[in-house]
């Protein structure tokens, strides 16, 4: 709920014991959103602002403005990073852009993060 207020609460109390991501909650219900395999192979950009980095942990968690390609609404989520390198240069309150991918297991990853010029 904390990751994804605009989130049914009836789906994510439902989702959450299930899922760890914020897109597999709330894209269960839309089937065909993130089935199709171009979208698993493609790499999809975004803008957000950054609420927290676990350098660590190598996630981020994000603001981030509607992915039209995915059919994301806008909403704050956490990420992993495809790689934690990514991490160095992004610190909380940055607005950046984004890229990310989906991967095997379902779980969307970030690829690449800069901060917006
Ligand atoms: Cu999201």
């Amino acid at each position: 709920m904390k990751k994804a207020p605009h989130i049914i609460p009836a789906i994510v109390l439902l989702s959450l014991p299930l899922f760890t991501s914020a897109h597999a909650d709330d894209m269960g219900g839309m089937p065909g959103m993130h089935a199709n395999k171009q979208a698993a192979m493609a790499s999809h950009k975004g803008q957000g602002t950054v609420n927290k980095v676990d350098a660590a942990a190598g996630t981020v968690n994000l603001t981030h403005d509607p992915i039209k390609s995915l059919g994301w609404m806008g909403m704050t989520m956490d990420f992993k990073m495809k790689s934690k390198a990514n991490l160095d240069k992004i610190k909380v309150g940055m607005k950046v852009n984004f890229e990310v991918t989906k991967e095997p297991d379902g779980t969307f990853v970030i690829t690449t993060i800069t901060p917006l010029k």
